[in-house]
């Protein structure tokens, strides 16, 4: 295949930037600490992430992997040949070759934050599907994404596995379903990864690893923020939580001050008494009916689904 040139579309460098140092600075500054689970991915964080989908309590690449494969006949029936593949936060694109080979599409358009993670899986693709025309796109798929124009006339395929929908609360993921419907256009289709709801052991397990590879993930947001920011946060005195909140039916990721402390970023200073805590991340877990309200919600019909069981995970094809 042929990579295009890689376009910087909704965020360069210093709007990254921005962002990240803005997020931090108004999430530090409320109650409940807070900070956006996307900015996890920097280098590090992306490759620590990687590690994550390797370890074997870390269920959903997994089972995920399994449904590409074994319904690899019946999705490319369903979806048909000609597509081009838009898949947002790509990553390093683990999954995508078993798609792109059931499929035959005629594009594929990867969308990630991390330009080098872009790049770098953008050029194995190439070589593993020659006369694939591949237009990798760097930018935050959260905000409103332009397509390359030269895919401009092509039926598409969203692509967005992982269950990444999940980091998001009801309002915002409706909000970014609706913004895609509009980006991928009237006959696009939507193949979206959603983890299911299942017992809490093998919820939580998920999240925090013996092996510790998960707290380690979380702690290099603290990094990420001393780095970049030029943040005092002794990360040492911070540990991973990952709980089950079942009122929201989801796992939340906290970062837990082991003592009291005070530390600047950016200039700004702050407190945490022991106990407190900063939330990092949410990963919702749906039912068959959860994910089939907000993909309507969000403006999709969902029109086939297929379903891991052990443990469960689900692909759904929803169309415009
Ligand atoms: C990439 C958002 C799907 O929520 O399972 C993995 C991120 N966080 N372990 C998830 C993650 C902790 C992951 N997603």
């Amino acid at each position: 295949g042929v990579v295009r040139q890689l376009r910087q579309i909704s965020a360069d460098d210093t709007g990254i930037d921005i962002g990240f140092r803005a997020d931090v600075r108004a999430g530090l500054s409320q109650r409940q600490k807070a900070i956006p689970a996307r900015w996890f991915y920097d280098a590090t964080g992306s490759a620590l992430f990687e590690d994550i989908t390797a370890l074997p309590e870390y269920y959903p690449t997994r089972s995920e992997t399994d449904l590409l494969t074994r319904h690899a006949a019946d999705m490319a029936a369903a979806i048909g040949a000609g597509r081009a593949v838009v898949e947002l936060g790509s990553g390093s694109s683990t999954k995508t070759p078993l798609l792109l080979q059931a499929i035959a599409p005629a594009a594929y358009v990867p969308v990630d934050i991390s330009g080098d993670f872009l790049r770098a899986s953008a050029d194995a693709l190439a070589a593993r599907f020659p006369g694939l025309p591949i237009y990798p796109v760097e930018a935050d798929f959260t905000q409103a994404v332009d397509l390359p124009r030269e895919i401009g006339a092509l039926p598409k395929l969203g692509f967005f596995p992982g269950s990444t929908i999940g980091n998001m609360v009801a309002r915002t993921a409706v909000d970014l379903l609706r913004g895609w419907r509009a980006t991928l256009g009237d006959g696009s289709l939507l193949l979206i990864g959603v983890d299911r709801i299942k017992d809490v052991a093998v919820l939580t397990r998920a999240y925090d690893d013996p092996a510790g590879v998960t707290a380690a993930f979380n702690l290099n947001l603290l990094e990420r923020i001393n780095r970049e920011l030029g943040g005092t946060i002794p990360v040492e005195n911070f540990t991973h939580r990952a709980v089950w909140d079942d009122t929201h039916a989801r796992i939340e990721m906290h970062l837990v001050a082991a003592c009291d402390m005070d530390f600047t970023v950016d200039g700004r200073g702050y407190a945490m008494a022991k106990g407190e805590t900063i939330h990092s991340e949410n990963s919702h877990k749906y039912g068959p009916r959860d994910a089939n309200l907000l993909l309507r919600a969000g403006g999709w019909t969902p029109v086939r689904t297929w379903d891991d069981v052990d443990p469960a995970f689900a692909l759904i094809l929803a169309q415009a």
